[in-house]
């Protein structure tokens, strides 16, 4: 279902303006009727958003609350040991709750003095480009939908967990901020749509599945890791890559998986240095030249 760097669920629109959002074969809320009715709903409602107006409220169930606490308790240890320092300090200065699901226009609210990104919701596949260039204007696509509750330690698609646990704590600290500023600049500069998914797999290993060498051990720094349970365990004993910029540029990778391949950074010094200045620098051409040398 998911082509390579696209996000979201495909949706189908109906004529009232509503939605249907399609899930994949194994995903756990396939035959749940309430849980599709549920995004369907949750999808319609980020479909009739304008832009320029805060995200809609969406009124959480208990049941998806509960999802919420034991994800965010799950993961309260895992991130002391394994986050990077960088995303544990942006986590103390956002301060999300730990018993509800917030909703994404409080969330833009605190993010405003912190770093002035705010969230606007994706009903479903947000285009690369739309995704990206969004990111130059401080502005974050976002689901609002919790993943199913019959597997809460990871989901094959991005949910309001992963949004706002993974990539909220990140969007909350100017030395993540100006990367993700630098990727939306980078494709907004770029025509090609080979630059695109270059640039686009670049952000997948750093931002989304990105690892960082610090003096007590490998820690995570990239959103999918740090918002899964599951994958958060497991990714020391992937296969881990030094950073490089063509690699990363040129591998492929599956969405609905635990990553294999991961790329560490020496610091995160080193991750500002190479992949921000790449992002802040790169054109057709360079990255046409990167592409050669694969
Ligand atoms: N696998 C992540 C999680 O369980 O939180 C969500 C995703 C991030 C990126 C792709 S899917
Ligand atoms: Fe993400």
């Amino acid at each position: 279902m998911f082509e390579e760097g696209q996000y979201f669920a495909p949706l189908t629109k109906k004529g009232d303006g509503s939605v249907s959002v399609e899930l994949s074969a194994g995903h756990p809320g396939l035959e749940d009727p309430t849980y599709r009715e549920r995004r369907d709903r949750i999808a319609t409602a980020a479909a009739r958003w304008t832009s320029g107006d805060p995200p809609p409220l969406i009124d959480y169930t208990d049941a998806e609350h509960e999802v919420w606490r034991v994800v965010c308790e799950d993961l309260r240890d895992k991130h002391r040991h394994y986050a990077c320092r960088e995303y544990l300090d942006g986590k103390e200065a956002f301060g999300l709750p730990e018993d509800h699901v917030p909703q994404l226009a409080e969330l833009s609210a605190a993010l405003a003095p912190l770093t002035g990104f705010a969230y606007q919701p994706a009903a479903g596949l947000v285009p690369l480009r739309e995704f990206y260039g969004a990111l130059a204007d401080h502005r974050f696509w976002a689901t609002q939908y919790v993943r199913h509750h019959s597997v809460p330690l990871y989901t094959p698609e991005p949910d309001v967990l992963h949004e706002v646990v993974g990539h909220g704590n990140t969007l909350a600290d100017t030395r993540f901020t100006q990367l993700y500023e630098a990727a939306g600049a980078a494709v907004r500069r770029v025509e090609s749509d080979e630059a695109l998914q270059f640039v686009s797999k670049v952000f997948w290993f750093t931002l989304e599945f990105g690892v960082v060498h610090e003096p007590d051990g490998l820690k995570a720094y990239g959103a999918g890791i740090l918002s899964s349970p599951g994958e958060i365990e497991e990714f020391r004993q992937m296969t881990i890559r030094p950073l490089d910029l063509v690699e990363m540029g040129t591998t492929d990778y599956d969405i609905t998986h635990y990553q294999e391949v991961l790329f560490a950074a020496g610091s995160f010094g080193q991750l500002q240095d190479v992949v921000g200045g790449f992002w802040d620098t790169c054109t057709d051409d360079s990255i046409e030249a990167m592409r050669l040398a694969a």
